[in-house]
């Protein structure tokens, strides 16, 4: 895709922590490059995570992408659930286990609640396994004012490790 007009700049939060993680987010971050009428614009490195919420799960592998895309909002969650399903998806229970979480973290900006979709994600201040990926990628970022480098360092207390590549 080389027409830039109308379309928009999102962030897109991956995690898994079933089933060969690390093969869980490169297939994802494959398949999150072939969105269609988008383009994957940056992939942080993988990090590994402990569990955030209950602690008797494994632990995490996450990274954020950036997508620019000419999707709606709810046509490009529409893709992502598309691509959680494809990974047979298995939700075991809440904030439980889980193959492949594609969250919709942030879009063009915008601050809107669909019944399906709360942007941005209203967690994502809180979880230091989004906020030092999309620092990678993304260091300028203001979320309500403030840099992900620096909600991130107050979360010094969720332990996370950048992976080498
Ligand atoms: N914890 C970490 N570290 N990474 C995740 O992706 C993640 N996802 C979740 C819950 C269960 C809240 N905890 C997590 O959905």
């Amino acid at each position: 895709m080389t027409d830039h007009r109308h379309s928009a700049l999102a962030y897109i939060g991956l995690g898994s922590n079933l089933a060969s993680p690390r093969d869980q987010l490169a297939r994802a971050m494959a398949s999150l490059a072939a969105l269609p009428v988008s383009e994957r614009v940056a992939a942080s490195s993988l990090y590994a995570s402990a569990p955030v919420g209950p602690q008797d799960q494994p632990d995490f592998i996450n990274a954020v992408v950036a997508v620019r895309t000419r999707l709606s909002p709810l046509a490009l969650l529409d893709q992502l659930q598309a691509i959680e399903q494809r990974h047979r998806r298995v939700r075991h229970r809440h904030w439980g286990p889980r193959t492949l979480d594609l969250d919709l973290l942030w879009f063009a900006g915008l601050n809107c609640r669909f019944p399906r979709l709360t942007l941005p994600h209203p967690e994502m201040i809180h979880r230091r396994f989004v906020l030092e990926p999309l620092a990678e990628i993304a260091p300028t970022l203001s979320l309500g004012g403030e840099l992900p480098g620096c909600l991130a360092n107050r979360l010094e207390d969720q332990p996370l490790q950048r992976l080498s590549a």
